[in-house]
C-alpha cells in the first residue's frame, strides 16, 4: 500500500466518523417526537405491511396537520410515505377521519370520547382488515393520529387495536411566566420562546414545533405571559402579536389565554379605579373582551394574580376575590371565556401561618364564583417546595370549580441543572385522599369533577419553556412538560408508564437504557426532596432567588420571607408546630386527615416537620434520633446523586453522543450542589442541635461560614437588577 493511499485511507475513515457522530448528534429540539428509525428490521416490516394505504380525506388545516403529522412519523421511523388508496387491493389500510367523514364506514364509537376522545380500532370491513383512527372533531382526530404514533414510538403491536380513550379533564393549561421584553420569571431555559419584537410578521418554527409537542400530550391552552402581568398585554399592538400566536396554535387545539392585570382599566383605560363594582370599571372590561374576540375568535379567557405579592386585585377597593372574578367572568361569558382565578394570596400582613392563607381567604366564598370561574390552586398550601401536603383547599370548596396548578419549571428543584422527574410529586398529591366526601375523596376526583358534574375542569403547570435549543434546559426536564400533559389528560396514569413512554419516544427503546434510567427517573425526585428539605422542612432555599441553600436566612423583608419562620429550628428542637397546639393549620382538612398527620403515631415521616415541633433526640420509627435520621437523609440524598451519575455513565453508547454528554455534565453540577446543600444544612442545624454527624459519614468540606458567604451572581429566573443572592 502507497503511503499516498494509505493516508487517503485515514481521511476517508475519518469523513465516516465525522458523518457517523453528525448522524448521532441529537439537541433535543425534537423533544419526544424524534420518530427515530426503527432499526429493528422485523418490527419495521411488520409496521410497513401494516400501513399499506392511507385514507385521510383531510379538508380543515387541523386534519391537514394531522395528515401532515402522521405522514412525517411513519416516513421518520419507517421510511414510508403510505401512498392513498385507490383501489384498496391487499395489505392493511389506515383509515384516518372524523366520524362524520367515515359516516360510510358504520363504525361504532363509544359515547364516551365526546369532543376531545378518540377511537383507534382495528375493523375487518367486507373482509378487508382496516385501522381505523377517529373522533367526532378535527382536533380529536390529531390526538388519535399521535397516540397511534405513539405506539409505533414505542414498538407496542398494531395488528388489533381497540383504544378508546378522552381526556378527564376540560382545560390543560400550560402556564408561562413570560415578561414582554423576554425575560422569564423562575425560567431556567434561556429567554422566552415569544419573539414580540419580530411577531406579528415572523412566525418562528419553535411556534408551530411548540404547538405540536402539546397537542401530542393533549395540553389545549396557553397562557403566553406571566402572572406578574404587564397591562400592555390587552393593547391593541399586542393584540395583533396575539393574534399570530393564535392562528398557529389553532390549528392543533391550543387555546390562548392572557394573564391579566387586575388594575388595567386604570394603566390601560385611563379610568380612574378598577373598583370590580364600578359601572365604568365592567364596561372597560366588556369592551375590551368584545375587542380581543375580534381578533382571536377562539380566544380562552383570562388568568389572574390578584392581591398577592404586590398585585393589585378586588381587595385593594375593598372588594372580595368573588367581586372581582365574577366581574370579569361576565364579561367573557357572552363568548365563552373563563377566568382562571388564582388562589396563591399573600398580603401585606404576615399571618401566624402562611400556609393557612389561602383557605382563609377563599373558603367563605364557596359557591360564591359564576359557573365560567375556576379557582387555580397550587397543589400545595406554601409554594412548590420538593414536597409539600395537598392543599387544603382541594377538600374545603365542594361547590366550586378548582383546578390544580402544578410548577414544571424547577424554581425549588435545582434549576435546569437537576435531574427531578416531577411525575411522582404530581401523583403523590393527586392520589391523597381530601376524605371531605369521605374515603377515596381524592385530590384526582375533586378536580375531575367527580363529586359535582356541574363544574368545569381544569390543571395547569407552570410551563418550563424557553429558547435553548432543548426547550427546557435538562433533557430530563422535557419529561416534565410530557408527564404534565399526559396526567392532565388523565390524573391517575402511573408515573412510571408515562417514563417509560417519553424515554421510549426520547431516546431509545432498548431496554438495556430504558430500564435503569426509568428507575433513576422515579427514585430522582426523591433525591432532591433528601438533599434539600427532608422529613417535611420546607422554604430554606436562598432568599428570592431561591438558589442553593439557606437554611440561615432570618433577614429577609418580612417574617414569613425567612426560612427560620418555616423551620423554627432551635436548641429544643426543629419543625413548625401545625396541630392543635399549634398554628393549627391541621384544622383545614377534613377530621380525617387531622388525625392522621396531627398524630406522631401515624403521620407518615414524610411530613413530620412539617406539621410538628420535635426534639433533636426524638425517636424516628428508624431507631434513629430525629437529628440522626435528618443527617442521614442528607447523606443519602447526595450520595443517591453520585449512584445516578454512576448509572447514567453505563448508558455511553446507548444514546446519541450529544445528549449523553450533556447529561453526564449535568449530573456532575448537581452532584456538587447536592454536596453543598447536605454539608451546609448539616452544618446549619447543627449548630443547635449540638450533635455530632455519625462517624460513617465523609465530614463537609468546609465549615458553615463558608457556605454562608457564598454568593452566586446574576442567578437566572428572577431578572431585573436582582443579582445576587446571600
Ligand atoms: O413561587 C412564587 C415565585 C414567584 C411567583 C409566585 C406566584 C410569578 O417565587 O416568582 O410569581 O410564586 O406563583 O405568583
Amino acid at each position: 500500500m502507497t503511503k499516498y493511499s494509505l493516508k487517503n485511507k485515514y481521511l476517508l475513515l475519518l469523513l465516516l466518523l465525522v458523518a457517523i457522530n453528525k448522524a448521532h448528534a441529537d439537541s433535543g429540539y425534537k423533544l419526544w417526537l424524534e420518530y427515530n428509525k426503527i432499526t429493528y428490521q422485523r418490527a419495521s416490516a411488520v409496521y410497513r405491511q401494516q400501513l399499506r394505504y392511507l385514507i385521510f380525506p383531510a379538508a380543515s388545516d387541523q386534519l391537514k396537520a394531522a395528515r401532515g403529522e402522521l405522514l412525517k412519523g411513519l416516513d421518520g421511523m419507517l421510511s414510508i410515505l403510505p401512498g392513498d388508496a385507490k383501489t384498496i387491493t391487499d395489505g392493511q389500510t389506515l383509515v384516518i377521519g372524523t366520524r362524520q367523514s367515515l359516516k360510510s364506514l358504520s363504525i361504532v364509537v363509544p359515547d364516551t370520547i365526546g369532543s376531545e376522545g378518540y377511537l383507534i380500532k382495528t375493523a375487518f370491513i367486507h373482509q378487508k382488515k382496516y385501522t381505523i383512527i377517529t373522533a367526532n372533531t378535527d382536533v380529536a382526530v390529531l390526538y388519535g393520529v399521535f397516540n397511534f404514533l405513539k405506539l409505533i414510538q414505542t414498538n407496542q403491536p398494531i395488528s388489533n387495536l381497540n383504544i378508546a380513550d378522552h381526556p378527564r379533564i376540560m382545560y390543560r393549561v400550560l402556564d408561562h411566566w413570560d415578561n414582554l421584553n423576554r425575560t422569564v420569571e423562575r425560567g431556567y431555559a434561556g429567554s422566552s420562546i415569544w419573539n414580540w419584537h419580530k411577531l406579528p410578521g415572523i412566525i418562528d418554527q419553535r411556534y408551530i414545533d411548540y404547538a405540536r409537542a402539546n397537542a401530542s400530550v393533549g395540553i389545549n391552552g396557553s397562557v403566553i405571559n406571566n402572572v406578574n402581568a404587564d397591562a400592555l398585554i390587552l393593547s391593541p399592538q399586542y393584540l395583533t402579536k396575539i393574534q399570530a400566536l393564535a392562528n398557529v396554535f389553532r390549528v392543533y387545539g391550543i387555546k390562548i389565554y392572557l394573564s391579566v392585570k387586575f388594575s388595567s382599566p386604570v394603566e390601560l383605560g385611563g379610568l380612574k379605579t378598577a373598583d370590580p363594582l364600578d359601572a365604568a370599571v365592567k364596561k372597560w372590561w366588556a369592551d375590551k373582551a368584545d375587542e380581543i374576540y375580534r381578533y382571536i375568535p377562539d380566544f380562552g379567557g383570562f388568568l389572574v394574580k390578584a392581591n398577592s405579592e404586590g398585585q393589585p386585585g378586588p381587595q385593594t377597593y375593598g372588594r372580595t376575590h368573588a367581586d372581582g372574578a365574577n366581574m370579569l367572568a361576565d364579561a367573557l361569558a357572552p363568548h365563552h371565556g373563563i377566568v382562571m382565578w388564582r388562589a396563591f394570596v399573600y398580603d401585606n400582613n404576615v399571618p401566624d401561618d402562611r400556609s393557612k392563607q389561602a383557605y382563609n381567604e377563599f373558603k367563605p366564598f364557596d359557591g360564591k364564583f359564576k359557573d365560567n370561574v375556576i379557582i387555580q390552586v397550587k397543589n400545595g398550601p406554601i409554594d412548590f417546595q420538593p414536597r409539600e401536603p395537598f392543599h387544603p383547599l382541594f377538600g374545603a370548596m365542594p361547590n366550586t370549580a378548582l383546578m390544580m396548578e402544578f410548577q414544571l419549571t424547577q424554581e425549588y428543584l435545582g434549576f435546569s441543572t437537576h435531574l427531578v422527574y416531577e411525575a411522582p410529586l404530581f401523583a403523590e398529591c393527586l392520589q391523597s385522599d381530601t376524605y371531605t366526601q369521605g374515603k377515596g375523596s381524592t385530590v384526582s376526583r375533586v378536580i375531575k369533577g367527580d363529586f359535582n358534574k356541574k363544574l368545569i375542569t381544569g390543571m395547569a403547570g407552570v410551563a418550563n419553556i424557553g429558547s435553548d435549543l432543548n426547550w427546557c434546559g435538562h433533557p430530563f426536564a422535557q419529561a416534565n412538560w410530557y408527564a404534565f400533559g399526559r396526567m392532565a389528560w388523565n390524573p391517575d396514569q402511573s408515573p412510571a408508564a408515562i417514563a417509560d413512554d417519553w424515554l421510549k419516544m426520547t431516546f431509545t427503546n432498548n431496554t438495556v437504557f430504558v430500564s435503569p434510567v426509568k428507575k433513576l427517573m422515579l427514585q430522582s425526585r426523591e433525591n432532591t426532596v433528601n438533599y434539600m428539605t427532608p422529613l417535611g422542612l420546607h422554604h430554606i432555599m436562598g432568599v428570592s432567588t431561591h438558589y442553593g441553600p439557606g437554611p440561615w436566612v432570618d433577614n429577609a423583608g418580612r417574617p414569613d420571607w425567612n426560612a427560620t419562620y418555616y423551620h423554627k429550628a432551635d436548641s429544643a428542637g426543629i419543625g413548625f408546630n401545625r396541630t392543635g397546639t399549634g398554628s393549627n393549620a391541621l384544622e383545614q382538612y377534613a377530621p380525617q386527615v387531622n388525625a392522621h398527620w396531627g398524630n406522631l403515631q401515624t403521620c407518615p415521616d414524610e411530613y413530620l416537620l412539617w406539621f410538628h415541633h420535635l426534639r433533636w433526640t426524638y425517636k424516628m420509627r428508624s431507631g434513629r434520633s430525629l437529628w440522626d435520621e435528618m443527617v442521614h437523609h442528607y447523606y443519602q440524598g447526595a450520595d443517591s446523586v453520585k449512584q445516578m451519575g454512576l448509572t447514567w455513565d453505563k448508558m455511553q453508547g446507548k444514546i446519541d453522543a450529544e445528549r449523553f454528554t450533556e447529561v453526564k455534565q449535568l449530573m456532575q453540577t448537581q452532584l456538587a450542589e447536592a454536596t453543598t446543600w447536605r454539608d451546609a444544612c448539616v452544618l446549619y442545624f447543627q449548630t443547635f442541635s449540638k450533635m455530632p454527624i455519625g462517624a460513617g459519614y465523609p465530614k463537609p468540606a468546609h465549615p458553615l461560614s463558608y457556605y454562608k458567604d457564598m454568593k452566586f451572581y446574576y442567578v437566572p429566573g428572577i431578572g431585573g437588577n436582582n443579582y445576587m443572592t446571600n
